[in-house]
């Protein structure tokens, strides 16, 4: 089964309420019976456990939790964010995926596409460091064609970290901390990460790749000892595996409202919002910063996503990119 371009119309359906007949889902969908049979089939091999009654028809008794495109774009209320979803059970890195696609040709990659794979053989995070993914987290990449100059990337990063935050604040009220630039973290543990990427010429941004890490209902006793010390899952801290479908539908949802915001230039709206989810504001810090460590106070954040800092001796300077190093 080609999963990257399955569609299974009858899916919409179909509930865990009430059963719909063959002969109905025939009418509403122009189906012969035996289409729908078949659809029916497919979904069964898939790991759906569909009730079959002679009299009543089909239900879903239970789905899998796989983020499989009809299912991430079933009911989804958005006009372009995750509305083309490609699906991989393993990739090397859809970051890396998505940047082959997009230097083939651009054009045949609306904004908004979604690639999503189950688990990455060589995830990447920022310098080239590794991002660990074994299957039950959620790693995915987002296209974006924004009307922006290239010094405006940190802002994509700064908003795509407050979707995230809201959308784990909104499903499970779970307060999450934004560690600048791109981490979020529960109590010091990291639960996310964000790679941005972009392409840009005469001074504009032609595309950009918003790669997202998340770490929900994977294993972390896998994981380097240093590593997982660091990391959390959200099934590790809600105590019960969450939907990895629900999860993305949401933050699709959440994101676009954001991202409109974004491009009607109204950034200070989610500069506010990133505030209040900051790990950092008003803290003592040490950072590296292009290989030179700096130390100072956090003041705030700049309108172009740099941290704000006094330094110990007084001067204050803008950082636009850092690793913040532990004290
Ligand atoms: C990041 O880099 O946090 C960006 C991670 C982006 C991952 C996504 S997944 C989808 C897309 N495709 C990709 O290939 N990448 C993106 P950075 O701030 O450099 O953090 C990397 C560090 O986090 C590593 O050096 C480890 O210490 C730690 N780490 C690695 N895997 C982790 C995980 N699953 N959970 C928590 N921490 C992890």
């Amino acid at each position: 089964m080609d999963l990257k371009s399955i569609d299974i119309p009858i899916l919409s359906y179909l509930s865990e309420g009430l059963f719909i007949s063959g002969e109905e889902l025939s009418n509403k969908l122009a189906f012969s019976r035996i289409d729908i049979e078949r659809q029916i089939q497919q979904l069964t091999q898939l790991g759906y456990d569909i009730s079959v009654d002679n009299q009543k028809g089909y239900r879903i008794i239970s789905r899998p939790d796989i983020l499989l495109p009809f299912e991430i774009k079933n009911k989804l209320t958005t006009n372009y964010i995750g509305q083309t979803v490609y699906y991989f059970p393993e990739l090397t890195s859809t970051n890396a995926f998505a940047r082959q696609k997009l230097l083939e040709k651009a054009e045949k990659v609306p904004e908004g596409t979604l690639f999503i794979a189950e688990k990455q053989s060589d995830g990447v995070g920022r310098l080239g460091r590794q991002w660990i993914s074994p299957s039950g987290g959620i790693w995915l990449s987002i296209i974006l064609y924004p009307q922006l100059a290239p010094s405006g990337m940190p802002r994509i990063t700064l908003m795509t970290a407050v979707v995230i935050a809201k959308t784990i604040h909104q499903l499970f009220s779970l307060k999450v901390n934004i560690k600048w630039p791109n981490d979020i973290l529960f109590h010091d543990k990291k639960v996310c990460g964000i790679l941005t990427e972009m392409s840009a010429n005469t001074g504009k941004i032609r595309w950009v790749i918003v790669g997202i890490g998340i770490n929900t209902n994977n294993d972390l006793s896998e994981f380097p000892e240093d590593i997982q010390k660091e990391s959390i899952s959200l099934k590790g801290i809600t105590g019960e595996a969450i939907s990895r479908i629900a999860f993305v539908q949401h933050l699709c949802v959440e994101f676009e409202k954001y991202y409109e915001v974004f491009q009607k230039n109204d950034f200070s709206f989610i500069l506010d919002e990133w505030r209040t989810y900051s790990h950092c504001i008003g803290e003592k810090i040490k950072m590296n910063a292009g290989g030179k460590v700096i130390a100072g106070e956090v003041i705030d954040i700049s309108e172009e996503g740099a941290l704000i800092l006094k330094k110990d001796n007084g001067r204050i300077v803008k950082i636009i990119s850092g690793t913040l190093l532990k004290q």
